[in-house]
């Protein structure tokens, strides 16, 4: 309890601080948003970290899964159920896209996220099986490259049987996609995208079962000085617009809190970190934060040992994937982490998909595939819906209404209710300590529940 109201208290503290200030620093991004364009790979997160903490529902910092908030709220699966009552006639089959990465370094979580979404459909489908309408997914392959995503994106406004869209994995992704899904009216449900711009970037078709950067940074940061009781850090991201993103929310944080930063650099390289890795020996930091994805900070933490470095080893969710021990191994064994997704583990709700998963994939269900699930079920509920309000198949602006109409509804992650910006009300932030030998038995240390930036 203790180390969970730490944080807490200092996450509100940041944040009326930074609203005192009028949103912070001089280093501090603005919080207008911007204009609505293709965001590209190297764009700086705008919106500022004012996040107010709302409630600490674990009783100890190693405290086991606790049940989802707002337990009192109707399930997603009940609506679906009652909303396809008020059906008339044959709707049909319609498609909900998935765009994730389902090739090159980031498959395993992008995989996860089309498996995810691929069960909550064919179950979804199992309960309306007499209500005249059924789904299908169309998967798509953005290999987490912002121009192929882009390009698919223009794919998927073009076939009008595509009514939602359950993506991306990578921000960077999603930001160069949304001006098609906007232009075409097309809901996009994200299970993993953090940047603020996703919900900042005035797009309005974009809604996420996640939190955001902004808090997921200050949330890392506070942990870092407080719990870790690091003095200084060396800070390495991977040019994106998450992971750069996500850096620079730390090390404003991190500027605020005296936690001394010796170094911010970015970096795209995949194998060989030399480079990154000489002047960090020389600068000695007690913590090194990585902003990006496990594929770039597995070799990057393993060489970094290798090379004899001792500082401590944090980042955010871009690192929950048990790929990240396959690439490093022992080298982050005990590490902490910070997420926005966390293993199935942590998820009691979650237990059954857990175990649907590994029989239908033949492995273990990854991070943030549950939540493509519950992202899937929430396009369902919104087109079902929208179907029955309209007396047959609704047009794209109709589920995009019906979506921002939902009520909280609960599913197998969390209890959701959008914002008009299209974030969770309420959002839950993991910190996580690797357990190298399962990923799902990785130790809980904090769980936060945080509302999102105003
Ligand atoms: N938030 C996890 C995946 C990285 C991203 O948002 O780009």
């Amino acid at each position: 309890m203790k180390r969970s109201l730490s944080i807490l208290a200092l996450v509100s503290l940041l944040a009326m601080l930074l609203a005192a200030c009028g949103g912070g620093t001089a280093a501090q991004p603005t919080a207008a948003p911007p204009e609505p364009t293709a965001a590209p790979p190297t764009e700086a997160p705008t919106a500022a970290p004012t996040a107010a903490a709302t409630e600490a529902p674990t009783a100890a910092p190693t405290a086991a899964p606790t049940a989802a908030p707002e337990a009192a709220s109707g399930t997603i699966v009940d609506y679906v159920g009652e909303a396809a009552a008020g059906l008339s006639g044959e709707i049909g089959t319609i498609k909900i896209a998935s765009q994730s990465p389902l090739s090159g370094g980031q498959a395993a979580l992008g995989t996860g996220i089309r498996n995810g979404a691929e069960l909550g459909i064919e179950q979804a489908n199992a309960l309306l099986k007499d209500a005249g309408i059924q789904f299908e997914l169309a998967p798509f392959d953005d290999q987490a490259k912002p121009e192929v995503g882009s390009a698919n994106a223009k794919n998927i406004a073009s076939d009008t049987d595509i009514l939602c869209v359950v993506g991306h994995l990578n921000s960077g992704v999603a930001l160069a996609s949304l001006p098609d899904y906007k232009n075409a009216s097309l809901p996009m449900m994200s299970p993993a995208n953090t940047n603020p711009n996703i919900t900042e970037g005035g797009y309005d078709v974009a809604f996420r079962v996640v939190g955001r950067d902004d808090v997921q940074g200050t949330v890392g940061e506070a942990f870092a000085r407080e719990e870790l009781g690091v003095k200084s850090v060396y800070i390495i991201h991977d040019t994106t617009s998450y992971g750069q993103g996500v850096a620079e929310f730390f090390r404003q944080a991190a500027e605020a809190n005296g936690l001394e930063v010796l170094g911010f650099e970015g970096t795209e390289e995949k194998s060989d970190f030399s480079a990154i890795l000489t002047p960090i020996l020389a600068a000695n930091p007690d913590l090194i934060y990585f902003g990006g994805i496990y594929d770039q900070a597995g070799p990057l933490f393993r060489q970094a040992r290798d090379r004899g470095i001792t500082a401590q080893f944090l980042g955010p969710d871009g690192l929950d994937s048990p790929d990240l021990v396959k690439l490093a191994g022992d080298a982050v064994e005990g590490m902490h982490y910070t997420s926005v997704a966390a293993p199935v583990s942590q998820f009691p709700n979650a237990a059954q998909f857990a175990t649907d998963y590994k029989a239908a994939y033949n492995g273990d269900a990854p991070p943030f595939s549950a939540q493509a699930y519950d992202a899937s079920h929430l396009c369902v509920a919104a087109i079902v819906k929208a179907a029955a309000d309209a007396g047959g198949v609704p047009t794209r602006a109709q589920v995009l209404e019906a979506m921002k109409g939902l009520p909280a509804l609960t599913g197998i992650t969390g209890t959701y209710k959008f914002n008009d910006k299209g974030d969770p009300e309420l959002a839950t932030y993991f910190v996580l300590k690797v357990n190298v030998a399962d990923w799902n038995a990785n130790e809980l240390v904090t769980r936060l529940e945080i509302a999102p930036p105003e």
